[in-house]
């Protein structure tokens, strides 16, 4: 059955990777499965076409004959459940996984996302000089927390599982703010996610997707 996801037809970052439907074609990379990609422009993503695939008028959309899903969280696991790969066997160490995934968009994504919003959306405000640090550090905390749980192994329990592809995912928003510097296991950790080949050809087909447009 054909997968189509969707994309930004031009995304806002240029092509670095930043965009949420890169983890979803790395999850698709690393199951070994096709998929197409449908180009939404921001426009096109409010209307009601799109919204009925994504009441929040985001993307990534999945599509999979009768099956419609947002959210990269539910994406990559529906993907890591269908297929092999991405989550272990042993059902213990499953669960496990299934939770590093949760840590990745609950407990690590939220710091971030106030980060970008603090350095974009409230650049001009008479505070935003102020609020910045205290961001920063509520940053610091939960990487300091993850990177003492990393310690010095490769991945966050046992073998590459989707947890790491999505706590991979979050951190690579990190990449330029250099607060990942601070902490050389988790520069490393990151490293070593965007080094997997299936990481390689996602970044590469969105990144074929925005200097495509950009040219
Ligand atoms: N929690 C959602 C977030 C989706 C999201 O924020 N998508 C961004 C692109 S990475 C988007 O579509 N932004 C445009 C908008 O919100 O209008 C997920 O993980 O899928």
């Amino acid at each position: 059955m054909t997968i189509t996801i969707t994309a930004f037809e031009r995304s806002p970052d240029g092509g670095r990777g930043l965009a949420r439907d890169t983890r979803v074609r790395w999850a698709l990379e690393e199951a070994g499965q096709p998929y197409e990609v449908r180009l939404v422009s921001f426009g096109a993503m409010k209307e009601r076409a799109h919204l009925a695939l994504h009441p929040f008028g985001q993307i990534p959309t999945y599509e999979e004959g009768d099956l419609a899903l947002f959210e990269t969280g539910a994406i990559v696991f529906h993907i890591a459940q269908r297929h092999a790969g991405l989550l272990p066997d042993d059902a213990n160490a499953r669960a496990r996984a299934i939770t590093w995934m949760f840590a990745a968009v609950n407990t690590v994504e939220p710091p971030i996302l106030e980060l970008v919003t603090a350095k974009i959306l409230e650049a001009d405000k008479p505070w935003h000089e102020e609020r910045l640090p205290l961001v920063e550090d509520r940053i610091r905390d939960r990487l300091k927390q993850l990177s003492t749980r990393l310690g010095d192994a490769d991945w966050l329990d046992g073998a590459f599982s989707a947890g790491d592809l999505m706590m991979v995912s979050v951190l690579l928003r990190l990449k330029s703010s250099g607060i990942l510097d601070e902490y050389p296991k988790l520069a490393a950790y990151l490293a070593r996610g965007e080094a997997r080949p299936a990481y390689q050809r996602a970044f590469a087909a969105q990144l074929a997707v925005n200097t495509a447009r950009a040219s």
